[in-house]
C-alpha cells in the first residue's frame, strides 16, 4: 500500500496505480480520516517539492519503509526522523540538472534583455509608436552562484559559454574548482552582477538572501532563484525592488506557492515563473521513472538507485 502525498503527473500516478494499492492524500478532505483508517497498512510514500513526509505523517505510518520523492529537493521530508526510524529516502538527482540549469540561464537572459516585456510590447500594439527601450547585456556579466552542487555547476558551465566570470559561495571551498570562492554570501553578492540561488533548502540556508545580501547586490544587481522560495526573505526582496535598491529578480520559486506577492506584478524588472524548473515532458518522465525504479528496487530487496537515507 502506497500513499501519494501531493498530486503528481498523470504518467506517474497511472504507473503507481498499476503496481500498488494507492491512496491519494488529496482525495481525503480530512487527512486524519485516511491516516486512522489506513495508516497502519501504508509502506511507502511518494511526495514532491510541495508535500513530502513531515514528522506527523511519519508518526502516523508505523509500517512506513520508504519515502520516494518526485523531486531533488527533500526539504519537505523529515530526514532526521527517517534516519532514526530506519525509513529509506530517495530523490531524483541528475535527471533534472540540465533542465533547471537551462531555466536559470533563461531567467538571466529574459530578465536582462526584458524578453517578456518586449513580447508584451509587441502584443500590446506599442511598436508602431516607437522602439522598445534599451536593455542590459548578459554576456560577460559576473555570475555568483550560491551552492556549487550538480545544478550550480551546470549553471556555471552554461554561463561560461556566455563569457561570464564565475564565482561562488558554499559552506566549504571546492579545491577542484577553478571558480573564485567567497566565504560569505555578502562578499559574493558585493562582487557579482547576477546572484543565483542553487543550494538545497536547510535550516542554514533559510533566508540566505536577506536585506544585507540584497543591499550588497545593489541597484545594478540581479537575483535569480531556482532553488526554494524560503531561501529568500520575500518581504525584503519586494521592498528592495519597489524602492529600486535591487536591479531586478528572476524567480521560479516563492515563499508561499502558489501565492506570489502581487506588488511584483506591476514591475518591469522582474520575471515570475510558476515553479517550472524541471517541468518538461522529458525531464518529468525521467523523474517519474526514477521514483518507480527506486520503489521497485526497495520492494525487490535490491540496492536503491538514488538513496539519500
Ligand atoms: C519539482 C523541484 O517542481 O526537484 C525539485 O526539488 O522542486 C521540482 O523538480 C517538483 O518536485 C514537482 O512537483
Amino acid at each position: 500500500v502506497l500513499l501519494v502525498s501531493h498530486q503528481v503527473i498523470p504518467y506517474l500516478e497511472q504507473e503507481l496505480n498499476k503496481r500498488y494499492n494507492l491512496f491519494r492524500l488529496w482525495d481525503f478532505p480530512q487527512k486524519s480520516q485516511l491516516l486512522t483508517q489506513h495508516g497502519a497498512s501504508i509502506r511507502a510514500v511518494v511526495g514532491d517539492a510541495f508535500a513530502g513526509a513531515d514528522s506527523d505523517l511519519i508518526e502516523a505510518l508505523p509500517k512506513l519503509e520508504i519515502v520516494s520523492s518526485f523531486s531533488v529537493g527533500v526539504d519537505k521530508i523529515d530526514l532526521g526522523k527517517c534516519k532514526e526510524k530506519g525509513i529509506r529516502v530517495t530523490n531524483t538527482p541528475d535527471v533534472l540538472t540540465d533542465e533547471v540549469a537551462d531555466l536559470a540561464i533563461g531567467l538571466m537572459l529574459t530578465l536582462l534583455r526584458r524578453i517578456c516585456e518586449c513580447d508584451r510590447y509587441v502584443r500590446g500594439g506599442n511598436w508602431k509608436h516607437g522602439d522598445y527601450k534599451l536593455t542590459t547585456k548578459f554576456s560577460g556579466k559576473t555570475v555568483g552562484i550560491i551552492g556549487l552542487g550538480r545544478i550550480g555547476a551546470a549553471i556555471a558551465k552554461r554561463a561560461e559559454g556566455f563569457n561570464c566570470p564565475i564565482s561562488y559561495y558554499s559552506r566549504t571551498q571546492k579545491q577542484e574548482s577553478k571558480y573564485k570562492y567567497y566565504p560569505s554570501v555578502v562578499e559574493l553578492a558585493s562582487n557579482c552582477d547576477i546572484l543565483v540561488v542553487a543550494c538545497p533548502l536547510t535550516e542554514e540556508t533559510h533566508h540566505i538572501i536577506n536585506r544585507e545580501v540584497i543591499n550588497a547586490l545593489g541597484p545594478k544587481g540581479f537575483l535569480i532563484n531556482i532553488g526554494r522560495g524560503k531561501h529568500v526573505d520575500e518581504p525584503e526582496l519586494v521592498s528592495a525592488l519597489l524602492e529600486g535598491r535591487l536591479g531586478g529578480a528572476g524567480l521560479d520559486v516563492f515563499e508561499n506557492e502558489p501565492h506570489v506577492p502581487e506588488e511584483l506584478f506591476g514591475l518591469e524588472n522582474v520575471v515570475l515563473l510558476p515553479h517550472v524548473g524541471s517541468a518538461t515532458v522529458e525531464t518529468r518522465t525521467a523523474m517519474a521513472d526514477l521514483v518507480l525504479g527506486n520503489l521497485e528496487a526497495h520492494f525487490l530487496g535490491k540496492p536503491l538507485l538514488t538513496p539519500l537515507v
